[in-house]
């Protein structure tokens, strides 16, 4: 049995049978029966009846309906067609879409039992709206020693200035519902100091994050086993300037991954610089 204050809910949302509520609605046990009438004249009184499943369904036939009772599936009512008062029995159609024994089939979007290009045309609408939680994984790496090169080519004499190795950790975080990918709090050291050009002048440093620009790399290039970076310098005359950082995971537990990237500095017989190391996760935080 609906208990009375849900029934007053459920009127509020059924402007037919809120209109019945003030004519004395009948009820028995999950079913409401009442009249309604349309405000502008020609005024219209009619029994409708209201029960969770079929939702509202209209009983009588005459625009001149009144004093609806109900008891189990039986409807009674005044009705004054033929100038006086008589009464109207019917008996309350037992199938309706949505109940039972006739369920919304599967595909269905607007809930009339009929999958049709209707529910597709809502489908369409509504194609690749994603409304699940993010869920971004970061994980902290940690640079192993092996393998594990920074090596330099190029300039004057085409030998580099050397090759070195990195030590230390950083940050990856991805958001696999995004497709999106980036780096934060890089805190690798270069095993030396090292001098290079960048767009904006000359430069020192032994930071690994520093010197690839890593924290600026983001990416929406990802997979399941790969991520890559680019992060484009804008100077013309110098493309090979972008820096291009590839992740690959080497195992699927995202446990182990290679990181290979490479860049050169936008001068003539300028350096280029290439990465190749492994890291392996230290930490998972979600
Ligand atoms: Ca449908």
């Amino acid at each position: 049995m609906i208990e009375k204050q849900i029934i007053n809910k459920l009127l509020t949302n059924q402007q037919s049978l809120l209109i019945a509520s003030q004519f004395h609605p009948d009820i028995f046990e999950d079913s409401i029966v009442g009249r309604s009438y349309d405000a502008v004249p020609p005024i219209s009184h009619r029994i409708l009846m209201w029960d969770p499943v079929c939702k509202i369904r209209r009983v009588s036939e005459s625009e001149i309906a009144y004093a609806a009772k109900i008891y189990n599936e039986t409807v009674v009512w005044m009705d004054e067609r033929n100038g006086n008062a008589d009464i109207y029995m019917a008996r309350i159609p037992e199938a309706c879409c949505g109940d039972p024994d006739h369920p919304y089939p599967v595909g269905d979007l607007n809930k009339d039992c009929l999958v049709d290009l209707l529910d597709l045309a809502i489908f369409a609408l509504h194609w690749l709206e994603d409304n699940r939680p993010n869920r971004v994984v970061t994980t902290i790496y940690q640079f192993q020693p092996d393998p594990n090169a920074l090596t330099t080519s190029g300039g004057i004499h085409g030998g580099g200035c050397g090759t070195f190795s990195v030590e230390g950790c950083f940050q990856l975080n991805v958001d696999s519902n995004a497709g999106t990918a980036s780096f934060k709090q890089v805190n690798a050291t270069i095993s030396d100091e090292i001098h290079f050009f960048d767009y904006d002048g000359e430069h020192i440093t032994d930071s690994l994050g520093a010197l690839f620009n890593m924290t600026k790399l983001f990416s929406t290039n990802i997979n399941d086993t790969e991520i890559e970076f680019v992060f484009e310098k804008n100077v013309p005359s110098f493309p090979l300037a972008d820096v291009s950082m590839k992740v690959t995971f080497l195992d699927d537990t995202d446990h182990t991954v290679r990181l290979v990237g490479s860049f050169c500095e936008p001068v003539y017989d300028g350096f280029c610089y290439h990465l190749d190391a492994v890291a392996v996760a230290a930490s998972d935080e979600n």
